[in-house]
This record gives C-alpha cells, structure tokens and sequence, in this order.
C-alpha cells in the first residue's frame, strides 16, 4: 500500500482547524515540536514512544513561559494581583478539562500527578470507604500495572479478593466471564480504556453497562485514550476516568481525576494540608473543603494545570476524530509492513487498536533491538510497558513497541522497517 507522503515543508502552525488531509501524512505537524527538529545521534529524530510520553508543542512550552514569567503566585490564597491571575489561569484550566471530556460540572474535575495518582486516590478513599473484608474488586488481564498494584495494596489492607477478567491470546477481553465474575461482593470494576502495551481498546461503554446492570461502579483508566480517541464520560456513564497530561502533548506531573459528583462528595480526604480544609481546630477538630479543592492537599502543579489547558487547546484545533483516524492510517500501514518481515509477530491483534503495535522478532531480544533502532534515532520503547501480567499471559518477558502520535508520518514507518531490517542484517551476520 503505497501512502503519498509529502516533502518536509518549512511552513508554519496549522491555521485553526487546518484541513487534515494536507497537514497529516507531511511533517507539518512536527513543525509544532521543537524537540522533533533536534538531532539525534546524528539524525532526524524518529519519535515512536508516544505510549510512554508525547513530545510537546510550543504551545504547551509557551504557556510553561507565559506562566512563569507573567502569573506566577500560589493559588486560593492571596489577595494580591498575580495570585488572583494564578488561580484564574488555574481553575481556568480545570474548566477547558471539563469541556475536553464532557464532565458536567468543573467540581467533578481534581489535578492529581498523573494517571497513577489518581487511581490511588480513588483506592484510598472511595476504596477504603466502601470495600470490606470478603468483597471484590474486578481488573482485566490487560491492565498497566499502575491500575492493578493499588488494587492489590487496598485487597490486602481490607481483606478483600482481586479478581481478575480474562482475555484472549489476540488480546481481547472476554467479556462473557466477566458476566459470571461480578455478584454482590464486588465493589468496583477498574479497566483501561486502552491497553498500553497492545494497544486494544476495550468496549469500555459496554463494560459500564454491564456492570451497572449489576449495581457496580466502574473506574476507567484513560491514560492511553486521550491524545487519540473523543472521550465524552457523560457518554460513557463512567464512575471514575483517569489520565496523564504527558501522554497527551501536555507537562509531566499532571493529571486527572474525573467522578461523578456525588461519589466525589460522599469520599473521605486523600491527603490531609494546606487548601483542602475549611477550618481546622485543636479545640473543636477539622472540618473539609468543597469538592474538588478537598481533593487537592498543599500548592498544586499550577504551571502543570495550565499546560495541560494549553495542550488541551492545542488539540481543539483538530478535529478528534481525524486525529483518531490518522493514526489508524499509520496502524494499518505499519501493521501491513511489518506483517512482510517473516521473522517479525505481533503481540496483540484485536480488532478494535489504537496506534500502538508491540512485537517479537526472531528471538532477539526487545532491548537488543531498541537499542540498534536508537542508533539510527528510532525510539522505541522495550520491557514488559509495566503489565508483566499481560506478559505472562502472553508467555513472553518482553516486547519491542512502536506507539504512533498525531505527528507520526508514514515515512516514520518506513524508516522503523528499514531500521528493523537493520536488525536483522545485524543479528544475522553474527
Ligand atoms: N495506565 C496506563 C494504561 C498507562 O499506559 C500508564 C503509563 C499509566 C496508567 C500510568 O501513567 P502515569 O502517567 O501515571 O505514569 N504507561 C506507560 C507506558 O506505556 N510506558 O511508559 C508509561
């Protein structure tokens, strides 16, 4: 399937809403990525770890400036000018998040660190709240271990049971047990909208349905779906949805909790400081902020929010669904390509794949590779992507993967095949 792929052009940002079919399928779009144009050893970077971290935008880089050199003060505490712009910037941010995933109300929206926090935080209160000794928590065999080790510490402080849904060897939920898995025991059911490591995407609002149906609120983990898929939690009817400003071209040490208000009001404290409380008394005890300020112990990541904001404009300016589509383009492309190399096989093969292909190649090993592939400035990222239970599912230690972003071209993925031919030449020769 040969792709047209335009020429490197030294054009500038994409006018709001830009035709995509021009602007994908040519570097454009890297124009926005300063690291993008930084050489490494020696080479144009080719950038496949997006499933790790995205690279950032000006933008994003800009609004990191424009804070720092223009608003910086704490945030719900002074009186004073910048403080008010702070705060301003701040809950401004936590309003386009709202907008982002079609949450009702900004108070269901709490800055955490990233996608790990928030499942600790949802753990740690709404967990210790409501799961009691013999009772169960459902995870899938798909899970990052960020929504699994929480789980477990939480069974093992209460005396509860984690169970765990199956999947297939194409890395497909099998969602008939996990029919026969929930019963009036289980207290939550916690699964990725996206597998990190092969890249299924879960039919997350069928999965809701179903344990609604059986009185279960369900927390997803979106830590892979935000930069590529539209996520509307209304839509969704989810409990909980969790995410990572990095995975989705905002700041590190950002994130996001959203729950439904109700669950959010009835949760205890997470951490107890500065900015969650109301009043607080030797005499007379602690009393707790409204939500989502109880959520948000001591100075939070300002500058973080207000990145995540920017990158979450940056993405207003294209459409979704195109992006959605532009990295199914790349997935098909890659996957055809990389089907043609008889030594190379693909771990996870659903039929429903975000812009993520793990592998095997002949039995060299994933760091071998991504090691050789980086010499040609080809990052990959290799390991077991934090789910080594997926990985012993699977009967392997490790997997090379490629994880595509909305700047990826097809000449990214033609690169990737010659530096894997690269591989194989090498590993032959020996
Ligand atoms: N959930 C999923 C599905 C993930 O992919 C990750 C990170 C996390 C949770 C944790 O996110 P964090 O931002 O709190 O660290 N996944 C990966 C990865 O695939 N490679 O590096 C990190």
């Amino acid at each position: 399937m040969a792709l047209p792929q335009a020429e490197p052009k030294n054009s500038h940002h994409l006018a709001k809403h830009h035709s995509l079919s021009d602007a994908f399928g040519s570097v454009n779009i890297k124009q926005d990525f300063p690291i993008l144009f930084k050489p490494v050893r020696n080479q144009l970077l080719v950038y496949l770890d997006n499933a790790a971290t995205t690279q950032k935008p000006q933008a994003v880089i800009k609004s990191l400036y424009g804070y720092y050199t223009g608003k910086n003060a704490n945030v719900h505490r002074g009186v004073h000018y910048l403080s008010e712009m702070a705060t301003q910037a701040y809950e401004s941010a936590r309003e386009k998040v709202r907008r982002f995933i079609n949450a009702r109300e900004t108070k269901e929206i709490v800055f955490v660190r990233g996608a790990t926090e928030a499942i600790n935080l949802v753990a740690q209160t709404f967990g210790k709240m409501t799961v009691k000794q013999g009772d169960e928590i459902l995870v899938t065999e798909l899970e990052h271990h960020a929504n699994i080790v929480p789980w477990q510490m939480l069974c093992e402080q209460v005396g509860a049971t984690l169970r765990v849904i199956p999947m297939t060897d194409e890395g497909e939920l099998r969602l008939a047990e996990m029919e026969g898995m929930l019963n009036e025991r289980t207290r939550l059911v916690a699964v990725s909208h996206v597998s990190n490591a092969v890249g299924t995407i879960n039919p997350v609002a069928h999965i809701i349905g179903i344990a609604h149906r059986a009185g279960v609120p369900v927390l997803i983990d979106g830590a892979q779906a935000t930069a590529h898929l539209r996520v509307d939690v209304q839509a969704l009817d989810c409990d909980f949805y969790v995410f990572s400003g990095h995975k989705m071209y905002g700041p590190t040490g950002i994130g996001v909790l959203y729950a439904r208000k109700a669950l959010l009001e009835a949760m205890p404290p997470y951490q107890g400081g500065g900015d969650m409380i109301s009043k607080v008394s030797f005499k007379t005890g602690t009393t707790y902020n409204r939500i989502p300020h109880r959520f948000e112990a001591g100075t939070p990541n300002i500058s973080g929010a207000i990145g995540l904001g920017a990158a979450i404009d940056y993405l207003a300016e294209f459409d979704i669904d195109e992006i959605t589509a532009h990295e199914n383009a790349l997935l098909a492309y890659a996957t055809e390509a990389l089907q043609q190399i008889p030594e190379l096989r693909i771990i996870g093969t659903a039929g429903e794949k975000t812009g993520i292909i793990s592998f095997v190649l002949d039995d060299i090993h994933p760091h071998d590779i991504g090691t050789i592939l980086d010499q040609s400035g080809i990052a990959v990222r290799a390991g077991h992507h934090c789910a080594m239970p997926l990985m012993e599912r699977l009967g392997l230690s490790a997997t090379t993967r490629v994880s595509f972003g909305l700047y990826n071209t097809f000449k990214d993925v033609d690169l990737l095949v010659e530096g894997i031919h690269h591989v194989l030449r090498i590993f032959k020769a020996n």
